[in-house]
């Protein structure tokens, strides 16, 4: 990016002669991200890519809805609004959206003395990072559905993905396909279980919540002295879907034994002591407080949703092994990789794998510590997952 550039897309937010320094933040995948820093407070630019989004004013709006209608509980609650919750910053022109030839910026606050991260450091950072997740859902029980777009069409369809997923591989478009035999295989056979989730959302035998379907640790901000969560990040992808996959994503990315593009296979496994960690903040966030019983039907969790807990984790792990492996079939087309590693993709999507086989191997395990939570948590003992 151009300095000249960037000041210009600053220049629609900002008296651009009070900027001392603009910095390029890493870490996502997709959108590219800045840190604009004045004498007193800083700001974050962030580049919409608009070939993952299709309609950048639909994400925004969204993410204006959903801030806002947080905003106002966690005022009520007597939170700090500055910092529990993402704020929008608006242009000169009073919009949330900046357009330079063509491109979509967002700027928002920077939240001061936060902290989130790209691996867990222990378990009381990942409790904290489970309420942070079940408190999202809490919040936003009560917001409607219908008043959100889906920024992504089937983004957590796993189904959808994998029928795509087949085309992919059929049309072999960049001749990567032989290359690739083994991990193949490995995502056709699981696909009975890739369904598992949606078809039950489409039964309407668990509920189509407002989720946030990113819920990477690096999405979850804590504070830096305290430890205690703040809020969630990257709203982007905040759309109808199922707090399973919320769950499942978290646990999937936090509670790994490794970085999500290790090579070193061996070092991919499950770090129990944090998934045990996330599922207790988790869960206790979404039980239902006393004060608040139960008219809201989406509010706590439910029986079968919780029966599907384990599955959550494993079937999303399926499907972000199966979303890299298909980026690497069609030639690195969504995902940033770095230059340096022409398999970066293909390594992920190995990665995903190795835990997928970790997670299967040790189904009974996670079962078993789930229930321990909900015993400890005093959920109704009806809850319990049956184990066989
Ligand atoms: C992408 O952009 P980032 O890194 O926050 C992706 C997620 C994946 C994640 C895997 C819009 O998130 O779905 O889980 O990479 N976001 C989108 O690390 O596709
Ligand atoms: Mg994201």
């Amino acid at each position: 990016r151009s300095e000249e550039y960037l000041y210009r897309v600053c220049k629609e937010y900002f008296n651009v002669d009070n900027i001392r320094e603009i910095k390029e933040l890493s870490g996502g995948h997709i959108n590219e991200t800045y840190e604009i820093i004045f004498d007193d407070c800083k700001y974050v630019l962030q580049q919409l890519n608009s070939s993952v989004f299709y309609s950048p004013q639909g994400v925004i709006n969204n993410t204006r809805l959903i801030t806002d209608h947080i905003r106002k509980k966690v005022i009520y609650e007597g939170k700090d609004p500055r910092r529990s919750v993402m704020s929008l910053v608006k242009t000169r022109y009073d919009q949330d959206i900046a357009i330079v030839d063509d491109e979509y910026w967002r700027c928002t606050e920077f939240i001061e003395n936060g902290i989130s991260y790209n691996q867990v450091p222990n378990k009381e950072v990942f409790y904290e990072i489970g309420r942070a997740v079940g408190n999202f859902q809490d919040l936003l029980s009560d917001f409607h559905t219908r008043l959100i777009d889906d920024p992504i069409k089937h983004f957590h369809d796993t189904w959808y993905r994998y029928q795509g997923f087949k085309r992919v591989v059929a049309l072999d478009e960049v001749g990567r396909v032989h290359e690739c035999k083994k991990e193949i295989k490995f995502i056709n056979k699981r696909k009975n279980k890739l369904n598992i989730i949606t078809s039950k959302i489409e039964a309407r035998e668990i509920p189509r919540r407002v989720t946030h379907n990113d819920t990477k640790s690096s999405n979850v901000m804590l504070d830096k002295d305290t430890g205690e969560y703040l809020c969630l990040i990257d709203l982007d992808t905040v759309m109808k879907g199922s707090l399973l996959y919320d769950y499942g994503d978290a646990i999937r990315f936090g509670a790994s034994t490794a970085l999500e593009d290790e090579t070193d296979l061996d070092k991919v496994g499950i770090d129990f002591e944090l998934f045990e960690s996330f599922t207790e903040g988790f869960l206790l966030e979404m039980k239902p407080k006393e004060s608040e019983l139960i008219e809201n039907s989406t509010k706590p969790i439910s029986k079968e949703e919780i029966r599907l807990l384990y599955e959550g984790y494993h079937i999303i792990t399926i499907e972000l092994a199966m979303r890299f492996l298909v980026d690497y079939l069609l030639g690195d087309i969504y995902f940033r990789i770095d230059k340096k590693r022409p398999q970066h993709n293909l390594e992920r999507a190995r990665n995903q794998m190795k835990l997928v086989t970790e997670i299967e191997a040790n189904e009974k395990k996670l079962k078993e510590i789930i229930n321990k939570i909900l015993i400890k948590l005093e959920y109704d003992p009806d809850n319990l997952i049956q184990i066989d």
